[in-house]
């Protein structure tokens, strides 16, 4: 494994997580194994042509039917080859959709023609040079989960070198995950057509070691009226009128708390139960008559339209805070 993802590393962009390498790996197995049974298929079957061309027309190729144990082997080992193919290629799905614990999470919304990110201790910035354009920095061998939605249409993020790429959709959040293992910069693309300026949203990713990041991520202090994102979501949690129904002590209130919300398992009158991840709370918050917390009364406003993507998201990390 370890030699072919050496040899993917020449011809592929730079590896910079292990799942880079992993991946390289299992592509060159499916290129070199197709390639050999290309040979295999396609010479067979020229050798064949020529040996067996009917050379006058009284010559008889033998009758044969078939053969039962050609006929297996070349049933079952490639299935064999197939298994492998499918096994190796699911270790290295769940390793990329399986997020560990301790990640350090950054907001990412895709816009046309720019993306922006936002950090837990409230710094943000737009890949635009008109605003405030800068790097997205993140420590050396530390995981980092981007968890991302959209402003307007349908946005891809893609960093070649981490080989990881995932829809950035309206309306949902979804993640990718890496951990970087080499310094530097690596180049983010858009690979989902969004518009005129498609091809004008780059960014950048600038991997740091851990302590100069550190001392980066400490040193930005939010200004006193804005604070970090839960700060902010603390905010909005009273002046939009949630706290006159949600308690944050574990106390029910006209709603359920949001203590040890985050993550927890929730039973719904229908019969149903989710788990309340990003997209559960982000449901419950815009559109609340979708899912009836199992034990109180439909009682909760519809926010959509009164809220913000980046107050939906301020008050979904205000509520993971309340562990
Ligand atoms: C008038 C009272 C009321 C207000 C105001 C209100 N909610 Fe609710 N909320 C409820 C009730 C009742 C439920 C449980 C029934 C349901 O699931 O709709 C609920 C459920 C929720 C849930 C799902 C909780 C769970 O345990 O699964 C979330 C998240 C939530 N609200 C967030 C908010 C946020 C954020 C605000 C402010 C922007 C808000 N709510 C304002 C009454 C309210
Ligand atoms: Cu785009």
């Amino acid at each position: 494994m370890f030699g072919l993802s050496l040899l993917a590393n020449t011809f592929m962009p730079i590896q910079g997580t292990n799942e880079a390498s992993n991946l390289d790996a299992h592509y060159l197995f499916l290129l070199i194994s197709s390639l050999i049974s290309f040979i295999i298929l396609i010479g067979g079957m020229t050798y064949f042509i020529v040996k067996y061309k009917r050379k006058s027309a009284t010559d008889k190729t033998a009758y044969i039917t078939h053969n039962s144990f050609l006929e297996f082997l070349w049933s079952f080992i490639p299935f064999v080859i197939m298994m492998v193919i499918f096994y190796w290629g699911k270790v290295i799905y769940d390793d990329l959709r399986t997020v560990p614990e301790n990640a350090i999470e950054i907001q990412v919304t895709g816009r046309q023609w720019m993306w922006q990110f936002k950090y837990k201790n409230g710094y943000s910035f737009g890949t635009k040079p008109a605003e405030n354009s800068d790097v997205l920095r993140v420590p050396l061998n530390k995981p980092v989960k981007l968890i991302m939605t959209s402003g307007d249409v349908i946005h891809n993020f893609y960093i070649p070198g981490f080989r990881n790429k995932q829809d950035v959709v309206p309306g949902k959040y979804s993640f990718v995950w890496f951990k970087a293992t080499k310094l530097g910069d690596f180049q983010v693309f858009c690979t989902e057509y969004c518009g005129i300026e498609h091809s004008n949203m780059p960014a950048t990713i600038r991997v740091m070691p851990e302590a100069e990041y550190n001392a980066w991520y400490a040193a930005f202090v939010p200004p006193p009226s804005s604070g970090g994102l839960a700060d902010q979501g603390k905010e909005l949690y009273s002046s939009k009128g949630c706290v006159a129904c949600h308690s944050v002590d574990g106390k029910a209130g006209v709603g359920p708390t949001y203590k040890g919300l985050s993550g927890a398992k929730r039973e719904f009158a229908d019969g149903t139960s989710a788990i309340a991840d990003e997209n559960y709370l982000r449901e419950s918050i815009l559109l609340s008559g979708a899912k009836i917390v199992k034990g109180y009364p439909a009682a909760m406003p519809i926010y959509r339209g009164q809220l913000e993507d980046e107050e939906v998201s301020a008050l979904i990390d205000y509520i993971k805070s309340l562990k």
